[in-house]
């Protein structure tokens, strides 16, 4: 039975759906926010009223029976039967009722209808990605250099309709929340959770990441964008050609997310644990053993699967091997960035490489994979992975 269906007629329900913002409690844009809402409120009233009656006999009694008044302690009855039966059953009764309302609150949040409209989301360090049904991908940066949104990154759902979310992470738990629709669910590396809604507003709404993860884990946000549904399949059409990001944004991006950042300087031209990146590519590099080799696209890339294979003349060999764990296309993308901060690459060539590559593939410029031929396998597995968690459900 549905949950909505099942209380619409309830007083209190009619009193909750599709409430502002109160002072408790932000807006309510979801299905599941009046049953939330109302657990959380009846829990509250019943506090309400326990606090102010507790206050009040204890005010009243240190009145009543001030020394002043009764100098002498008088013994009190050992027994009392009506009264130890209503101090059991009234917080009994009182913890039915707010298990009854959470119950079917909690029962609304995790059975997710079955033809609900399927979104993946995947986690990871410090960014969230959504990945829809036709492939599209939206997720990553928020906001422009002039700090305006960048509606288009944001999670989109149709208003109106039930939207499943398949969650999964690439590295440490996160948490998935949106605070106007009432629901908050884990995000768990090698496991697929879920959370569903029915955005009953339209409007843009914030995520958080609510399980700390990391140095960044404050800056992990998205939004959610519901709109009607033909604003939405419009959404959907054009995502579906569009890569968000050039190669150099992508191979920064990589830098930071695997770590090259914390012994590889790319700003300052300054030497951490291993040489500095400002300058570097297309130059000569001497090695331990008296060798010169060049510091060319197989260098970098041997040197991130094998580091050991060319020791830089000053350095240790410390650099862990990020063989398997690094993707071809990943490589391909942190290569990009190391051309872009460096003087020895021709203007033109960085400059292609700072391009977002055009839907049609024309102007991405740079030797590596596109960035659309990444999005797009991601999406294609994507989709398996997806349709995988759709026979389960269905099992
Ligand atoms: C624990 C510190 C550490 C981390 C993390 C690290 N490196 Fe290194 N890296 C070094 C050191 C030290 C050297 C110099 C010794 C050598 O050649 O192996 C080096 C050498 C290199 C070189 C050769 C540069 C040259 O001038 O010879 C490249 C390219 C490189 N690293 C790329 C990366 C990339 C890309 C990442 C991230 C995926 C990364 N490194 C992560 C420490 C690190
Ligand atoms: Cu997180």
């Amino acid at each position: 039975m549905n949950f909505a269906s099942a209380t619409a007629g309830s007083l209190h329900l009619a009193l909750l759906e599709g409430r502002g913002q109160t002072f408790w409690l932000p807006e309510q844009a979801s299905s599941a926010a009046g049953g939330v809402d109302l657990s959380f409120y009846i829990i509250y009233w019943i506090m309400v009223f326990f606090f102010v009656l507790l206050m009040g006999l204890t005010f009243m009694f240190v009145v009543k029976y001030h020394k002043g008044v009764h100098p002498k302690a008088e013994h009190t009855p050992h027994h009392n039967l009506p009264m130890e039966l209503s101090w059991i059953l009234i917080p009994l009764a009182l913890v039915i009722v707010i298990f009854w309302y959470g119950f079917k609150g909690y029962m609304h949040l995790t059975s997710p209808p079955a033809n609900a409209y399927q979104i993946r989301v995947v986690g990871k360090q410090w960014t969230w990605q959504f990945i829809y049904p036709n492939g599209g991908i939206s997720g990553g940066k928020l906001m422009d250099e002039q700090g305006n949104d960048i509606p288009e990154s944001f999670l989109h759902v149709p208003v109106d309709t039930d939207v499943v979310l398949i969650m999964e992470s690439e590295d440490v738990l996160h948490s998935f929340y949106i605070p106007q629709f009432r629901v908050k669910q884990d995000v768990v590396p090698g496991r697929y959770t879920k959370v569903w809604f029915k955005a009953t507003k339209e409007g843009t709404f914030n995520i958080f990441c609510t399980e700390y993860c990391g140095k960044d884990h404050s800056s992990m946000l998205s939004k959610v964008v519901v709109e009607s549904r033909a604003n939405f399949d419009i959404y959907l059409d054009k995502l579906k050609d569009r890569s968000p990001y050039s190669p150099a944004e992508n191979g920064e991006y990589y830098y930071g997310v695997f770590g090259c950042v914390q012994c590889h300087d790319s700003k300052d031209k300054v030497t951490i644990t291993g040489p500095t990146f400002v300058d570097a590519f297309g130059g000569q590099v001497s090695l331990e053993s008296g060798e010169t080799v060049p510091m060319d696209e197989n260098y970098v890339r041997e040197s991130i699967l094998e580091p050991n294979a060319k020791i830089h003349a000053g350095f240790q060999g410390v650099m862990p091997t990020f063989k398997g764990k690094i993707k071809d296309e990943q490589i391909n993308d942190i290569i990009a960035f190391l051309k872009t901060i460096s003087n020895n690459v021709p203007e033109d060539v960085k400059e292609a490489l700072r391009k977002v590559p055009e839907p049609s593939g024309e102007g991405a410029g740079g030797e590596s994979m596109s960035v659309e031929d990444g999005a797009a396998a991601e999406g294609a597995a994507a989709e398996d992975a997806a349709a995988d968690v759709a026979e389960g459900i269905q099992e």
